[in-house]
């Protein structure tokens, strides 16, 4: 078969533009470059602004993750100024956190990836009996029946018979890499759309106790969430009881839909846990503090780094490491294009230097995207669930072990096919049960103080910017739905005067460094992958899907000369 070129522009069911182009031969491909396509500049609007309110920009960032942003900057304030938080803001942030994971994990599985796998056309052949049988087997979730499965069925054939596919055009359908029965097809559209209706139901929670969603209120020094249990107009004995039935609600589903489904799935595609490991080299940050807000070393999911696919070892992970280089990327540094910068001394100082219309394809240009390249002690690193779950089995924490270990044993699998595309998605459920968990615990936690007498949120010792040192530097992180996330502020006279963020989907997303070494997502899709039909790049859509892009987040930096070519359509 000839090399074939391979352009995905604008990949879709993703939350920004995102451009793939891959090289093609005899059916695999041998190398890929990823672009975004998109510049904001929320960066560099911050200069000059008072650090309480750092939060409230770097949270529009992104409309996805509306919370990470938020809480990072806050942290990276109270750094920088020395802050200490109650513990049950820090509760309460990891509730928020926790439960805004939840929803995007869910979402992400059902709504942005599910249909890389499944196909929609072969659900309308399913025996319903047979799909109310599978799903009997695997779950107690309520709607199981025959009934239930052939209503489904029926909504998504009144779609067909009208000649669309509703929100399901333009798919790859038929395609000979989905490897579904069609009963197991019929199940997961079910829970498609079920999913829809369950994820604005649990992300409700936001809104008691940050006013609203998506981005809630947040506060430098706690939260923003007064309570008095006697209080109407506060966080009282009836609004924690709504938290408690999401939580239920959030945890039911999750248990009994979604991991369910991830595991029958999963069942036919173990082949994919060969495919699109890529760097092999993972970094966390960690995250959901414990009540002693400054232990980071009992961080629930632990904070590390595990390189070369070896899971015997857990590197310390220390932020001053961290660098970004432009050698590929539409920005220009003082210092040259070769510089390596740590953020505390970044730039953003964006240059564009790209193709005029038509596009060239990416391998001609030396500069090909708005994401830097983010570096960790000069490695590409892979951020996100399935680096959480790897640093967390290899550090030996304990609950992820545990559930790591029973998805390798029902799959019959060994460890190292989590090294891959199928361990992102299996990663990406098995955080999500892990998280639906501890939210009781820590509901539990803030409800047990409360009942004590205490309802402190907010620490405003240092409130009053006449408390602040003259120049003052600070390191917030977060470990976000997508990966390790940083803030870094510089604050000079009470305002900001640098303020820089490395983002999961830089990481995940960046181009070639000074060295020539391709991103996470560049790495992937050059190892052991298959592209059946050029024409239909589904397994491209499998692999990058896996790593849930934003390229909002990753570039935080519109191009409104749209300089897009649509050479392949992507469902
Ligand atoms: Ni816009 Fe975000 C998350 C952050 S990822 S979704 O999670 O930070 O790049
Ligand atoms: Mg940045």
């Amino acid at each position: 078969m000839a090399k074939t070129k391979v352009v995905v522009d604008p990949i879709t069911r993703i939350e920004g533009h995102l451009r793939i182009e891959a090289q093609s031969e005899n059916g695999m491909i041998s190398t890929a470059w990823a672009s975004s396509t998109q510049f904001r500049g929320i960066e560099t609007i911050m200069t000059g602004r008072d650090p309480r309110d750092a939060w409230a920009f770097t949270q529009r960032i992104c409309g996805v993750c509306t919370v990470v942003h938020a809480v990072a900057s806050c942290r990276a304030v109270e750094d920088a100024l020395g802050i200490t938080i109650p513990p049950n803001a820090q509760l309460i942030r990891n509730l928020v956190h926790g439960m805004q994971t939840i929803q995007d994990h869910v979402i992400h599985f059902y709504h942005l990836h599910a249909l890389d796998w499944v196909d929609v056309v072969s659900a309308l052949s399913a025996d319903p009996a047979k799909t109310a049988a599978i799903a009997k087997s695997i779950s107690p979730w309520p709607n199981n029946s025959t009934t239930y499965f052939t209503e489904v069925q029926n909504r998504v054939k009144t779609f067909a018979a009208g000649g669309q596919l509703g929100i399901f055009t333009n798919g790859y359908w038929g395609h000979p890499a989905y490897q579904l029965p069609p009963e197991v097809n019929l199940l997961a559209v079910a829970h498609y759309l079920e999913a829809l209706d369950w994820q604005k139901d649990v992300i409700r929670l936001h809104t008691i106790f940050g006013g609203k969603n998506p981005h809630p209120n947040f506060l430098v020094g706690g939260m923003a969430s007064a309570i008095n249990l006697n209080d109407t107009a506060t966080i009282n004995a009836a609004r924690l009881a709504d938290v408690q039935a999401m939580i239920t609600r959030a945890k039911r589903f999750v248990d009994e839909v979604y991991w369910p489904d991830v595991q029958a799935i999963a069942g036919f595609y173990k082949n994919w846990g060969a495919i699109g490991g890529g760097t092999g080299n993972y970094l966390t940050v960690g995250e959901y503090a414990p009540v002693d807000s400054n232990d980071l070393d009992s961080l629930y999911f632990p904070r590390g780094i595990v390189l070369n696919r070896d899971l015997s070892k857990v590197y310390p992970y220390d932020h001053t490491l961290v660098t970004e280089g432009i050698t590929s990327s539409w920005y220009e540094y003082a210092g040259g294009d070769a510089a390596s910068l740590h953020p505390w001394e970044g730039e953003t100082v964006p240059k564009y230097t790209g193709p005029p219309t038509p596009w060239t394809y990416l391998q001609d240009e030396k500069k090909y995207t708005w994401m830097k390249s983010p570096r960790y002690d000069g490695r590409a690193m892979e951020v996100g669930p399935l680096s959480r779950m790897l640093v967390g089995y290899a550090a030996g924490q304990p609950d992820i072990k545990e559930i790591v270990t029973e998805l390798l044993t029902r799959l019959d699998v060994p460890p190292a096919a989590l090294f891959s595309t199928l361990g992102r998605v299996g990663a990406r459920c098995m955080e999500t049960v892990l998280l639906a968990n501890q939210m009781q615990v820590w509901y539990g936690q803030l409800v047990g103080r409360i009942k004590n007498g205490d309802t402190r949120t907010f620490n405003g010792e240092r409130w009053d910017p006449d408390t602040w040192p003259k120049t003052a530097q600070g390191y917030g992180y977060l470990d976000a739905a997508r990966g390790a996330l940083g803030h870094w502020v510089q604050i000079e006279n009470g305002v900001i005067s640098r303020y820089q963020c490395v983002v999961p989907s830089t990481w995940n997303c960046s181009p070639r460094d000074e060295e020539g070494v391709p991103g996470p997502y560049e790495a992937a899709l050059m190892d052991h992958h298959p592209l059946l039909r050029p024409e239909q790049p589904l397994e491209i859509l499998r692999t990058i899907h896996s790593f849930d892009p934003c390229m909002s987040c990753g570039v935080h930096v519109l191009d409104a000369q749209g300089r897009q070519v649509v050479e392949v359509k992507a469902q």
